[in-house]
């Protein structure tokens, strides 16, 4: 009986994905179960008799996928931008090449729909980097725990203390097979599996085929790998909600290097940069050895410097000499338009780049809440609620959040020093793929941009987890 019902369960869930047959491979350790087509398992096996330069070929199709995003990234957001785009990012032909046409589609993860993929990249800073991340941000993801916490935190810093409930060293030395731990910055997300207490499926979560996609197999609990909760939605792990690849440059929207208001400046160029009144405020303020924390610091702010009214020649020291004086001042900057020159033109530090900042415009509800905490859930929801709305120019800096009452003043410079409104490095999934021959290569790849020029931080072949999508609906439609 109960084997009947859950035969029905799985006829059912199998219509509802579509005419797709299933077939078990074992491609990795995991022992993942993947979804084919028929259409592509009977020219998968027609390829397969090929010779290997058809992979080489569906793998430099998916490689131009990673330059072209990198190129697109390194040039002023174009129209449609970049979060999900298929003008751009769906099948983009590469070539025409030994009978064969090879196209690359650009993927990801769609917040609003785990039953299709939207097409565009992810920017990494919508993550918490776990490198910098305070243990507070990290406790309030939803999977972590206390424990957890202290175990990546020893994992993570230098010294050989362990956290309460942590593990140093020496607890690795005394697995079956020992080894060594970072007791630094993590390089890998992958790396999360290496700690004590975190499994594959806290990292990667129900996606056992890194498709983004809810695929049957991942919904129906533990009939079939991966052991899911059959919820009907799609857990996508840590890994979904954590980087280890994040920074900001500390340069303005035109790319030009801020102005440290705590260095030494020209007066000069502060005055061009955030106008006159708020250049002689600014310098007031350092006058009487203000150190800025951050340029929000400006919204709102009164500075009270101690002056002495000796006035004139070095007076011999004896009392009633001078007497000293003070002088209050108030900073122009309370519009959010004044508020987003400060923040584009300033910084406070002479360090080229930053970490930490997670981005307000591109974060999930479930990352701005970890980093802003429980008690601002209802800026956490009006955030979401107006950012889709947002044109580019006003969400260049986190103004914007001051600027719709959002926050406060006060509450806006609390949070101002945890985000950002950009991100420089970006997660690109692309799958090659050749339209006759069904032969295809899934690449995964973070790519940098803050470096002189663009990068590749990161590359996996994702290939061996199966194809991630039906491809003859890719061949439908790019026969269109
Ligand atoms: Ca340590
Ligand atoms: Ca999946
Ligand atoms: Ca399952
Ligand atoms: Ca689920």
């Amino acid at each position: 009986m109960m084997h009947n019902r859950w035969k029905t369960r799985t006829r059912h869930t199998r219509r509802r994905a579509g005419m797709v047959l299933y077939a078990i491979l074992v491609i990795t350790a995991m022992a993942t179960m993947i979804a084919a087509s028929t259409m592509f398992r009977m020219q998968a096996e027609v390829a397969a008799s090929a010779s290997y330069v058809r992979t080489d070929q569906s793998w430099s199709a998916a490689y131009s996928g990673v330059k072209h995003a990198m190129n697109i990234l390194s040039q002023p957001p174009s129209e449609g931008g970049n979060y999900d785009n298929p003008d751009i990012y769906a099948d983009q032909l590469v070539c025409s090449e030994s009978g064969d046409d090879w196209y690359f589609t650009i993927y990801a993860f769609n917040e609003e729909d785990d039953e299709a993929v939207r097409y565009g990249v992810t920017d990494t800073a919508s993550k918490i980097n776990v490198n910098s991340a305070p243990r507070k941000t990290l406790e309030a993801l939803p999977e972590m725990t206390p424990e957890l916490v202290d175990c990546l935190i020893d994992f993570r810093d230098s010294d050989n203390e362990p956290q309460e409930n942590g593990a140093e060293q020496e607890y690795y030395n005394q697995l079956t097979h020992p080894y060594s731990i970072r007791n630094g910055s993590l390089t890998s997300i992958e790396e999360l599996l290496l700690i004590k207490g975190f499994n594959g499926t806290l990292v990667y979560g129900e996606d056992a085929n890194f498709n983004t996609l809810l695929d049957a197999n991942e919904d129906d609990g533990d009939e079939s790998h991966p052991d899911d909760n059959s919820d009907g939605m799609l857990n996508r792990g840590l890994r979904s909600q954590l980087t280890v690849m994040s920074y900001q440059l500390n340069v303005d929207s035109g790319n030009q290097k801020q102005i440290n208001i705590n260095g030494s400046i020209s007066s000069s160029k502060l005055r061009n940069a955030v106008g006159a009144s708020t250049a002689e405020f600014i310098e007031f303020c350092r006058k009487g050895g203000k150190k800025f924390t951050h340029p929000s610091e400006l919204l709102n702010m009164s500075y009270t410097a101690t002056t002495s009214s000796s006035g004139g020649s070095r007076r011999r020291r004896g009392r009633g000499s001078s007497s000293p004086k003070t002088e209050t001042r108030s900073s122009p900057v309370k519009s959010a338009s004044s508020l987003a020159r400060v923040l584009d033109k300033l910084t406070v530090s002479s360090a080229p780049v930053s970490m930490g900042q997670v981005n307000v415009n591109t974060a999930s509800p479930e990352v701005l809440l970890a980093v802003l905490g429980s008690d601002n859930a209802d800026m956490v929801d009006r955030i979401i609620g107006l950012r889709a709305d947002l044109d580019p120019e006003e969400s260049a800096t986190i103004a914007w959040l001051y600027g719709n009452d959002i926050v406060g003043a006060e509450a806006f410079k609390k949070v101002a020093p945890m985000l950002c409104a950009r991100g420089f490095q970006y997660r690109v999934q692309v799958i090659g793929f050749g339209i006759k021959s069904g032969r295809y290569c899934v690449l995964e790849a973070i790519i940098d941009l803050a470096s002189r020029t663009p990068r590749v931080l990161y590359l996996r072949d994702l290939t061996g987890l199966g194809v991630p999508f039906p491809l003859e609906n890719l061949q439908e439609r790019v026969g269109d």
